[in-house]
């Protein structure tokens, strides 16, 4: 089979079209799926660090925003969520393995907060995913088992800077601030 590749200016073009036939996002994950991204394109915004996962702003517009996430072996996210808030994550390279939660019990009028592990995926090319809208939170990982790097694309719509993240064991919660490598290929 022919893979039909497009640089990452063709995508954010296609979904900036997919947004304004359907502001609801309802055509990215297919999108996604039939358009993969020559790494390539990509490498303006590809920056890997030791400490952690990096996050590199690619493409925002009010309805959504585009990042590649690089991803070296043995990082993860923090387990967080995507409340109000729709979120698509594709493969550019590597795999990575997608952890759900759900909220168990948590207080309005303090930070208590227990989770429990619902269902999980392994994210290829073949494989993007969609963050289900009813449980917002998860984790997301390149296992150093997997043994090597991995870059994701992600779509958020609407764009965020905070999120909540979760301890498991401590059973809290806290909201925190997104934090960018690089924005439109430049370093911060
Ligand atoms: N949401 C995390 C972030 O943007 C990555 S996990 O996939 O949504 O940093
Ligand atoms: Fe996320």
């Amino acid at each position: 089979m022919v893979l039909h590749m497009v640089t990452v200016e063709n995508l954010a073009q296609g979904l900036t079209a997919a947004f304004k036939h359907e502001s609801d996002g309802r055509g990215v994950l297919e999108y996604l799926l039939k358009n993969p991204v020559t790494v390539e394109s990509l490498k303006p915004y590809l920056h890997f660090r030791e400490a952690k996962y990096t996050r590199n702003l690619i493409y925002r517009t009010p309805l959504f925003e585009l990042l590649a996430l690089c991803w070296e072996p043995g990082h993860q996210s923090s387990i967080h969520n995507h409340r109000g808030q729709r979120c698509w994550m594709a493969i550019a390279q590597g795999r990575m393995l997608v952890q759900n939660f759900r909220v168990v019990q948590n207080s309005s009028d303090s930070d208590y907060c227990e989770l429990e592990r619902t269902t999980s995926v392994i994210m290829d090319a073949d494989h993007p995913c969609s963050v289900d809208p009813e449980e917002p939170i998860h984790l997301v990982a390149n296992p150093a088992s997997f043994g090597s790097r991995a870059v994701t694309l992600h779509v958020y719509s609407n764009p965020y800077d905070t999120c909540e993240v979760y301890d498991l064991k401590a059973k809290r919660r806290a909201e925190v601030g997104m934090v960018n490598t690089s924005e439109y290929g430049v370093l911060l």
